[in-house]
């Protein structure tokens, strides 16, 4: 039990709860929240605050806002490297796939981050989760994926793991053991497939290094067949799934994944109607990644209409990698994801606190203002929440507050 001495109001304040409900981003004005150790305690009108707070220590907040703590549910964040020399030649008219095929794209990042001890790659990764934090960040998803190999695909989780702690937020790890074909296995995808559930996902379970198992299901990824077999080991292991989905081909990985009851399918960009109510079926989050559309100069969105009809939860995130979405920025994808997908700023920032921990399986303990919940939230110097997607530049963020803790 939380004593008096931990317990903590904040005044003076207008929350954003963001549960779902008749009131748009579960608004209350003029209202209090109340922290006990790493837990909201109580949230409410300011007037009704239960007398037994009135000895607890104070901070007033002269009118901003408070919303939860953002979640990034979707990240390649541990990396070495940067691939500035592809956007060059995309400008010059190659494409993603053109360079990804000649061994370029995810495979050149593989080599530098095979080549980069723990050491750097944490200093790398620290550094984008500084800038996500800064912009109010908590919740962080982070996927392995650029080593393919037992060792490097081991060390990337690692770097995960222990960057939970440096940098106070809450880290997810996801093993994405199945993101690309090393050139080791070049003409050889099954033997690379049996390599990745019999060699080194039983490695990542066995050392708890994954929370979720993902596949690259894409033309220059992994076919159906071979992410069905991902799935599968993954669900040997007892471990959920998702899927990167749809992101440059309709292959039909979302209706795979919501078979094997993934968590979320991710891209979506091609997803059609068939795909959406498999979705729907599965209870499974659509996560729109607006930075990627963005970089990679896509034209074809993500169904958000039918997503909406179907009652598809839809979450959004920043895919932060160094290809295809080189952005640590939160608040950047809040106004991509209205501008370029149609998300309303309501929507857009639901999908970056309500349905991203759901994404992440995380709903019982983070993604709103509500008892009980973690301790996650932001103070905005915003005068409305839409202002969070309105804007991007000066940053808002106020103070950011992690299991109760101040971390800005
Ligand atoms: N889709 C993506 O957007 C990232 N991975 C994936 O499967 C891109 C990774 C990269 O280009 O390095
Ligand atoms: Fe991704």
């Amino acid at each position: 039990m939380a004593t008096l001495s931990t317990t903590r109001v904040w005044r003076n304040c207008n929350l954003a709860t963001m549960q779902a409900g008749d009131e748009p981003y579960g608004i209350v004005e003029d209202a209090a929240l109340v922290v006990e150790g790493e837990r909201i305690a109580w949230t409410g009108l300011r007037v009704e605050l239960p007398e037994r707070y009135a000895s607890a220590s104070h901070e007033g907040l002269a009118g901003r806002w408070i919303t939860p703590g953002l979640i990034d549910c979707h990240t390649h964040l541990v990396y070495a490297g940067q691939r500035a020399d592809e956007f060059e030649q995309r400008q010059q008219g190659r494409s993603y796939a053109d360079i990804a095929r000649a061994g370029g794209g995810i495979l050149a990042t593989v080599r530098a981050t095979r080549g980069a001890d723990e050491d750097s790659l944490l200093q790398g990764t620290l550094a984008r989760l500084a800038a996500l934090r800064r912009e109010g960040v908590t919740t962080v998803e982070i996927k392995s994926g650029y080593g393919l190999d037992l060792a490097t695909e081991l060390r990337m989780l690692r770097v995960a793991r222990n960057a939970a702690g440096t940098s106070g937020m809450h880290i997810v790890t996801t093993f994405l053991g199945a993101h690309a074909l090393p050139e080791e296995y070049r003409g050889r995808a099954d033997d690379y497939i049996d390599f990745v559930c019999d060699e080194v996902l039983p490695v990542v379970a066995h050392e708890r290094l994954a929370d979720a198992v993902d596949v690259f299901c894409e033309n220059i990824g992994f076919g159906l067949q071979q992410t069905e077999r991902v799935l599968a080991a993954a669900r040997d292991h007892r471990l959920p799934v998702k899927l990167h989905a749809e992101q440059l081909s309709n292959m039909g990985g979302t209706a795979l994944g919501a078979r094997y009851g993934a968590l979320s399918a991710d891209h979506l960009e091609y997803l059609d109607v068939s795909g959406v109510e498999a979705l729907a079926r599965s209870g499974g989050v659509a996560v729109l990644l607006p930075g990627a559309f963005y970089f990679l100069r896509e034209t074809q969105r993500p169904p958000v209409a039918a997503l909406r009809e179907n009652g598809v939860p839809i979450a959004i995130a920043s895919d932060c990698n160094p290809g295809s979405s080189p952005f640590a920025s939160m608040q950047l994808m809040l106004n991509m994801a209205c501008v370029l997908f149609g998300l309303t700023p309501e929507e857009a920032l639901a999908g970056a606190t309500r349905n991203a921990a759901q994404a992440l399986g995380l709903e019982a303990e983070v993604g709103t203002l509500a008892v009980g919940k973690r301790a996650d939230f932001v103070v905005w110097n915003v005068e409305h929440p839409a202002q969070l997607a309105a804007q991007f530049g000066p940053n808002p963020c106020y103070r950011v507050v992690a299991r109760g803790d101040t971390l800005i």
